[in-house]
């Protein structure tokens, strides 16, 4: 195991603040299996472009990496290449910043073709401009705890040149599994259905309350992976439920969000993300037993940043069994629980109520011989009263307004 010293600055953010993203960011380097030996605090009135904290501090830090015998320090915030290289000089260990660290993250846990592409391509638009800087860290990349999957083969020499075109060809590799994913996505704006998705902070129960979900509503597919770990869901998975004698929606569950999360990342997880964007309804899902109010707004940025920020949204608490009391939140919530269940017929009941809210009861009027027209209403929608008339069949039937559009010319008026 590596053995870390955690810096923050308290320069925008209170005392306060800087110690609890400090304590997030020990959870993200364990789950490097790096250990963190002691953190440090500088509350500063500036940030210093040499070493981004104080020349005092970087002096301090080095006797503590003596005695504590430390291979990394990992700062709290972006550094500039020049900070790096310069406390690296300094400190002579491997400097590295939150964003280096979530990016070696995703990289370690990144499984399916398009989630490596997308992490290979927030690391290497991450290196691009710090190449000057990160000479020890990237040289370093043979042994120590970054030579997971992602810019592993990276070396030293590597120029700018060599790495804007990989980046031109991930890009393009990713345009190809982003068209084939059109074609699904086409295919389930012709069905017409609802979509919602599960969004939030990492670890806030999002897969867990995918399995609920999908156990409430009897479907019996495999349960997605839940499991105590910061950002254990890095691909998106969806699925077609329905309650009985309702229309069916489909929810998705994808990536999580932290705290200071690296844009790079952001911006080329954007196919992953493609699918919040293109939501009819968006569950916020938050850790009820461990609620911090940061979360939320971390989530609520993200969601701006991608421009989903304009739809519906449910706020859900999860682990109420075990959370000693009720957050105080100044928005309505929904309080469930994915171990004993409780709740999650509310949630269902508050999604319907939510993807019905601008449905509408149509009458329809379809020819004999479109009969796979009918046949796709009875299986995707509420029908309530089937005539049979002399040019075709007269359905009554709730309809979404999408769906409006869809079948309009057999709308009777
Ligand atoms: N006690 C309790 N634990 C829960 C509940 N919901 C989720 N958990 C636990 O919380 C941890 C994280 O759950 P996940 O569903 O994997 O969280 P996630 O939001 O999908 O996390 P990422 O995929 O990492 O973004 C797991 O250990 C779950 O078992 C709950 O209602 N009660
Ligand atoms: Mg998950």
């Amino acid at each position: 195991m590596d053995q870390a010293i955690l810096v923050g600055l308290s320069y925008i953010e209170t005392t306060e603040e800087t110690i609890n993203s400090l304590n997030e960011l020990e959870h993200l380097a364990l789950a490097l299996n790096i250990q963190t030996k002691d953190k440090v605090v500088q509350n500063a009135k500036a940030i210093s472009p040499r070493f981004y904290i104080g020349s005092g501090k970087v002096l301090e830090i080095k006797k503590m990496i003596e005695v504590l015998d430390v291979d990394i320090v990992i700062f709290d915030d972006t550094l500039s290449p020049a900070q790096i290289k310069n406390l690296e000089k300094e400190l002579d260990v491997q400097v590295i910043d939150r964003s280096f660290l979530i990016l070696s993250i995703f990289a370690e846990r990144a499984q399916s073709r398009e989630a490596v592409l997308e992490v290979s391509l927030a690391q290497k638009m991450y290196l691009l401009p710090r190449l000057v800087g990160m000479g020890n860290s990237l040289s370093r990349q043979g042994g120590g705890s970054f030579n997971a999957k992602g810019p592993g083969e990276t070396k030293l020499e590597l120029d700018r040149r060599r790495l804007s075109h990989e980046i031109t060809i991930i890009k393009a590799e990713l345009e190809k599994i982003r068209a084939e994913k059109d074609i699904s996505r086409k295919q389930r704006i012709k069905n017409q259905l609802p979509v919602v998705a599960l969004v939030g902070y990492t670890n806030a129960g999002k897969s867990s309350l995918m399995n609920s979900l999908s156990s409430y509503l009897h479907h019996d597919s495999e349960p997605v992976l839940e499991k105590d770990m910061l950002f254990a869901t890095l691909d998106t998975k969806a699925k077609r439920l329905q309650k009985p004698n309702y229309p069916p929606f489909i929810l998705i569950d994808t990536v999580g969000f932290v705290n200071k999360l690296p844009h790079e990342l952001v911006r080329s997880f954007e196919t992953t993300l493609s699918d919040v964007i293109s939501a009819d309804l968006l569950l916020h899902v938050v850790d009820g037993a461990y609620f911090n109010q940061l979360q939320i707004d971390t989530t609520k940025a993200v969601l701006k940043s991608l421009n989903a920020d304009s739809i519906e949204r449910l706020l859900v608490l999860t682990k109420k069994e075990i959370a000693l009391t009720t957050p105080n939140i100044h928005e309505d919530f929904i309080f469930v629980s994915n171990r004993t269940k409780e709740n999650i017929d509310v949630l269902v009941d508050a999604i319907y109520g939510h993807l019905y809210k601008k449905n509408r009861i149509q009458v329809l009027l379809i020819p004999f011989d479109q009969g796979q027209v009918y046949n796709r209403l009875k299986e995707n929608n509420t029908v309530l009263e089937t005539k049979y008339e002399n040019d075709g069949t007269l359905v009554k039937v709730i309809l979404t307004p999408d769906q409006t559009i869809l079948y309009q010319k057999y709308i009777v008026k």
